[in-house]
């Protein structure tokens, strides 16, 4: 469970490989993400029209497959997700509010939450990026459109504070992107613990060299049907993968509108993101 652009496919590969791949040698690695850990979510952004008329490729056709002849006009994920062997690994950018109030009590979640100015560093390039998207603005005024609730998944704190307010929960695993970047091995540490996964050190070793990013970027450019490309050489899922580039995209003005909305929105919490403010 993610906002958009804070580590979600990160998360899944990771969680999936914990739990469906611990020794590297499942056949279904190089599947595509979108089926091995499909998005919950999905059915209510992806208006058939905008894709032509139909999901994705690998979505569609695993949708035929487990439904020939049935209209997907419905949506598809809730039929792909039925038929998906266990444990499930789902991803969803949903906050809390918008799921069952006791989806805790029954599955597990990994909750991973980032800077919000280096979400919409990526989220800006992503949309700006893809075919489905076709964001034809600058940073400024996408970042305009977060900050006043304008994009989609938004509004932005409530969905992290629901989340965060929910951290000591058993079957809650709340992380940062940033911490994962910092200390990787600490978080797979964590998360083996928190899935169960009962991995030992020599395998998580392996799984951290499996999810990094150049790895996954090198595997994501044989995925088939990825309709965020627009360019075929170009992956935008992994683009560059660091903490910080917001400074590189954001001017003094921007830096200064988002410190203060962040404050703004911390007051009288017990979130403390000074690390994400400007030095
Ligand atoms: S989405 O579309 O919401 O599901 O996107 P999401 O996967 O949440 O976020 C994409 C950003 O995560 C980066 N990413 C990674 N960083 C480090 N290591 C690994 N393995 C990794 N995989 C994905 C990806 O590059 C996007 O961040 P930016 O800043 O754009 O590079």
């Amino acid at each position: 469970m993610t906002f958009p652009k804070c580590g979600t496919t990160w998360m899944q590969e990771i969680v999936w490989t914990m739990l469906h791949n611990p020794n590297l040698d499942n056949p279904k690695e190089d599947e595509t993400i979108f089926l091995r850990s499909p998005d919950l979510s999905y059915d209510m952004i992806f208006d058939s029209k905008s894709l032509g008329g139909s999901p994705i490729k690998p979505i569609a056709e695993r949708f035929k497959e487990i439904h020939p002849g049935k209209e997907m006009d419905n949506g598809v994920m809730a039929d792909i997700l039925e038929a998906l062997g266990g444990p499930r690994v789902i991803k969803n950018h949903f906050p809390f509010p918008l799921l069952p109030r006791d989806i805790l009590d029954t599955i597990k979640v990994v909750y991973v939450a980032r800077n919000p100015k280096d979400m919409t560093t990526s989220f800006w390039n992503f949309y700006s990026s893809t075919n489905v998207h076709e964001f034809r603005g600058d940073i400024d005024s996408f970042a305009r459109l977060i900050m006043n609730d304008g994009m989609i998944y938004c509004p932005y704190w409530p969905h992290v504070m629901a989340a965060w307010e929910k951290r000591h929960h058993p079957n809650l695993h709340f992380v940062f992107y940033e911490d994962l970047i910092s200390d990787i091995m600490h978080e797979l540490r964590k998360i083996n613990e928190f899935l169960g996964a009962g991995l030992s050190e020599e395998k998580l070793e392996a799984i951290k060299r499996h999810i990094s990013f150049s790895s996954m970027k090198s595997r994501a450019g044989t995925l088939p049907g990825n309709p965020f490309k627009k360019e075929q050489d170009k992956t935008v899922f992994f683009r560059k993968g660091i903490v910080g580039d917001w400074k590189n995209n954001f001017s003094p003005e921007l830096q200064e509108e988002m410190d203060q909305w962040i404050k703004k929105n911390l007051t009288d919490t017990d979130l403390n993101l000074s690390w994400a403010l400007a030095e």
